[in-house]
């Protein structure tokens, strides 16, 4: 159980690079990197930049990316432009041989998972320099809580680009943290499942892997089943809990908090990953979970409780409105601010995006009713089998 109380201040850090607000995916795609800067925003109009120190760090170095990803996708990602993309046959070949591009249809729709983007490479050492100072941070002592809201890519493979993902920074950080610390959890409450991270550390029995998803037919990226485990000498330190849609506050934290729990108990982590993936709030574009933000933020303040070291990163999250709200909260709960800020939307350059929610932080939607709560019932009988 908690070993503080909640109440306690935590040193916090934070990494906010302003550069990702002018990161494209392509119009009409999915991904959004401007919420990043909608949620950093939001933060400082609070004055929650008041509780924090601010890392201010240099971009990763692409041999830095070396330490997860292959030698030959760092080098394409180094090449890989637009115009070189357009010009350069055998680079294109190369760039869909690692699952990226082709940049748009001939009627001009952008339809790719992963696009071709300006400044990929930038963007790709930006956020997964921030992951890696946030894991230094901790790794030195003297921050209890670190944050990287543009951090979070939880899809990307050793040498491709998979699910919005270009570079895997959590697997990056992970092996950061495990240059200090023995054993890690990675816990993932994106609506999504955490293949990458999970696949890169499945035969470890360093990195316990905890992810909780979405689990349906053509639901992406399909993986994640209960029967899911790891292998070798990780087996029973990968845990799944598929979730049907339509799961709300009550009936996720019903899983989340004993498997967490247990999990905590059971594998005695020294640090602490918490993939905060925001499209599993209800309204998400692309996702059917059906969280609050309360719901989501207690996330955050249950796993805060242990008093572990915390690594507090992003993820998806395609209703941007929602997701900035929800990182805003979950960085006031991880400075132990949550009750002492207001309710309403201060005024500030983003503030429009918020008329949908009456420019409240904890907006409430339609309650989803009782839609899915019965099939979920399965899913809350749950065997997590590594904790039996
Ligand atoms: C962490 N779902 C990432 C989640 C990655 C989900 C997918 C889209 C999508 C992409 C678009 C787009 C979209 C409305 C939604 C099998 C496909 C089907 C591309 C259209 N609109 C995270 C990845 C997932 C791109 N991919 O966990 C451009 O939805 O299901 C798929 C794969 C093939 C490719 N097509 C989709 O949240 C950050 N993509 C519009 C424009
Ligand atoms: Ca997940
Ligand atoms: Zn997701």
């Amino acid at each position: 159980s908690p070993s503080c109380p909640d109440g306690r201040k935590r040193r916090v850090c934070y990494y906010y690079d302003p550069g990702i607000s002018n990161v494209d995916y392509g119009e009409g795609h999915s991904m959004v990197p401007r919420r990043v800067a909608m949620a950093h925003s939001l933060v400082a109009s609070y004055g929650l930049l008041n509780d924090m120190t601010r890392l201010r760090t240099r971009p990763a170095s692409p041999e830095e990316l070396l330490a997860f990803h292959d030698q030959k996708y760092v080098d394409l990602l180094g090449r890989l432009t637009p115009a070189a993309y357009m010009s350069d046959g055998n680079l294109r070949r190369t760039a869909e041989e690692h699952g990226i591009g082709p940049m748009r249809r001939l009627d001009g729709a952008c339809t790719n998972d992963n696009p071709v983007i300006d400044g990929l490479m930038g963007y790709c050492l930006s956020y997964a320099g921030g992951s890696l100072a946030a894991a230094r941070a901790l790794c030195g002592g003297d921050h209890d809580v670190a944050i990287n809201w543009s951090g979070g890519m939880h899809h990307a493979c050793r040498g491709h680009a998979n699910g919005f993902c270009y570079v895997n920074d959590i697997v990056l950080a992970i092996k950061q943290l495990l240059g200090r610390f023995r054993r890690v959890l990675y816990v993932d409450i994106d609506g999504h499942h955490g293949d990458g991270v999970e696949k890169a550390f499945a035969d470890s029995n360093q990195v316990m892997t905890l992810s909780f998803h979405q689990y349906e037919s053509q639901f992406f990226p399909g993986t994640g089943s209960i029967d899911d485990v790891g292998e070798g000498a990780g087996r029973y330190h990968a845990l799944n809990v598929p979730l049907k849609k339509g799961m709300d506050d009550q009936g996720y934290h019903e899983l989340f908090k004993p498997i967490v729990g247990k999990a905590m108990q059971v594998f005695q982590p020294d640090a602490v990953v918490l993939q905060c993936g925001a499209d599993s709030l209800s309204g998400d574009r692309l996702a059917g979970l059906e969280l609050s933000v309360g719901g989501h933020a207690e996330c955050v303040r249950y796993l805060r409780g242990f008093n572990a070291p915390l690594l507090l990163l992003g993820g998806g999250g395609y209703t941007i409105n929602h997701v900035a709200s929800c990182w805003c909260y979950e960085t006031a709960v991880a400075v132990g601010k949550e009750d002492e800020i207001a309710h309403e939307i201060p005024h500030h350059p983003y503030d429009h995006y918020y008329r949908s929610q009456g420019y409240r932080l904890q907006y409430r939607t339609e309650a989803p009713g009782s839609r899915s709560s019965g099939e979920n019932k399965d899913a809350a009988v749950i065997r997590v089998k590594a904790l039996e």
